[in-house]
């Protein structure tokens, strides 16, 4: 099949009608031409794969620049974004907070190698705001942080064995790409070449929200089981929620062992609930990954527990783990300032009302054009599935209507609205999506339903 890209027709039904049109795309030439340059000198045209469009097809759209609820391609299109960056745009883009202080933060340099003040500030937002943070190491990306709390809970315990969820992803370390969501979902791998077998020989995979599973693997493998691992609301095959009583089972399960529970928070940190899953289910881990909105844009993340755990971490015990730009000045700028301003009375909960607005709308919107879908909502995280059942773990995941998703995708894009371009990621919302963001959204939406239920072949909306 071509790629129609924009056209207007497009953005008619199949008797001709138009449509509620709150945008008007161009077309998108100039991102076509910047990914054939891009392929021929990075690998695939990219530099994370999630970005590649290989979920739904097409050309990757090329951005500009970002502002608010928005992103402005190469072309001059812009976009209601519910990407944001895959997730640390809680405040939208370019927050004049967090930009002022980033140029502060440039003016003094970039990178000293040696500590600063601004990393206590920030790991002092950070211990008071996030359950189980005592004390944090700071790094410079999720992987970073997900691979050091394996090594921190192996070093705790003196133990090898891990379990993790499939569906859940949690960066691409090594010991960690075995049935992962995100990108790796997306590619519909079960695992990765080039991670030698004896690396995921210690990685047992289990169902998500499957506590008689975890009980399983708990009763093979309980005394060597160093650390359970876990998004503990799964962010990274779409949204699935952990159903009751499963995050209460794995910490019983943990402490019944003598087993770390980790809590990957990079996307739902700051995002679920200022404090992250933790705080909302009141359910302590003995180790959280923080990533994305610490960062606030940046590159930044951090792994934290109880001192006496992080007491086994260099230079206070024998674990070692090191970063030349871990802490980094101009990142701890961005995070203080992100995560300062979204204290602020007020401001959180208003993302959370705009995010229910959103999601509520898109399943009433299905619900009017006969559109099987399954929603999902907590905090500023939405997701959608295109399924008639429910959806609780990676297999339910995967059987919801991808190609669907697809046609949905760049149907949106053609109205000016960019979800995720795979069915396997959450939508994002931030302070700067207005109210009119959301109305314009669901207009969208319904449009595109309605074009999908009266003319299933529309070629507008075609899988490139
Ligand atoms: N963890 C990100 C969202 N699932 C993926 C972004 C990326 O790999 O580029």
């Amino acid at each position: 099949m071509t790629a129609p890209i924009s056209t207007r027709a497009a953005l008619t039904d199949a008797n001709g009608a138009a449509h509620h049109v709150s945008h008007v795309p161009h077309s998108r030439t100039a991102s076509q031409e910047a990914f054939e340059a891009a392929q021929r000198v990075l690998v695939g045209g990219v530099n994370s794969p999630a970005r590649a469009f290989r979920g739904v097809g097409g050309t990757p759209v090329f951005i500009d620049r970002a502002s608010g609820s928005r992103t402005y391609d190469i072309d001059g299109n812009d976009y209601i974004d519910y990407v944001l960056s895959w997730g640390p745009m809680i405040l939208g883009h370019a927050d004049p907070e967090v930009i002022e202080a980033v140029q502060a933060a440039v003016a003094r340099g970039t990178s000293y190698g040696a500590p600063t003040l601004a990393e206590t500030e920030l790991a002092e937002l950070v211990v008071e705001m996030v359950p189980g943070a005592e004390v944090l190491r700071l790094v410079s990306s999720g992987t970073e942080a997900t691979m050091s709390a394996l090594r921190l809970a192996r070093a705790a315990t003196g133990r090898d064995k891990i379990l993790k969820f499939a569906g859940c992803y949690h960066g691409h370390a090594d010991m960690l790409l075995a049935q992962a969501g995100s990108g790796v979902a997306t590619f519909g791998l079960p695992d990765s070449p080039g991670v030698p077998a004896g690396t995921i020989a210690d990685t047992l995979v289990a169902p998500y929200n499957d506590l008689a599973a975890v009980e399983a693997a708990f009763a093979a493998h309980g005394p060597d089981m160093a650390a359970v691992i876990v998004e503990p609301v799964a962010a990274n095959m779409g949204l699935v929620l952990p159903v009751d009583g499963f995050l209460e089972g794995l910490r019983r399960l943990c402490d019944e062992h003598g087993t770390m529970l980790i809590f990957d928070e990079v996307l739902t940190g700051f995002r679920v609930a200022p404090g992250g899953a933790a705080a909302h289910y009141g359910i302590t881990p003995d180790i959280v990954t923080l990533g994305k909105v610490i960062g606030g844009g940046l590159p930044l993340a951090a792994y934290a527990a109880r001192r006496e755990v992080m007491e086994t971490v260099s230079p206070l015990g024998p674990m070692y783990q090191g970063g030349t730009l871990s802490g980094n000045p101009i990142a701890t700028a961005a995070g203080i300032a992100t995560l300062r301003k979204l204290r602020r009375p007020g401001l959180f909960d208003g993302i959370v009302e705009r995010t229910v607005t959103l999601v509520e709308g898109i399943a009433a919107a299905a619900a009017r054009h006969d559109i099987p879908v399954q929603t999902a909502h907590l905090g500023t995280l939405g997701g959608i599935f295109f399924a008639g059942g429910p959806v609780h773990d990676f297999a339910t995941a995967k059987a919801s209507d991808t190609d669907r998703y697809a046609r949905v995708f760049h149907g949106l894009l053609l109205r000016g609205v960019a979800i995720a371009p795979s069915q396997f990621e959450a939508m994002f919302l931030s302070a700067a999506h207005s109210d009119a963001d959301i109305a314009d959204t669901l207009a969208a939406f319904d449009a595109v339903f309605a074009d999908l239920s009266t003319a299933p072949d529309h070629h507008g909306y075609d899988r490139p």
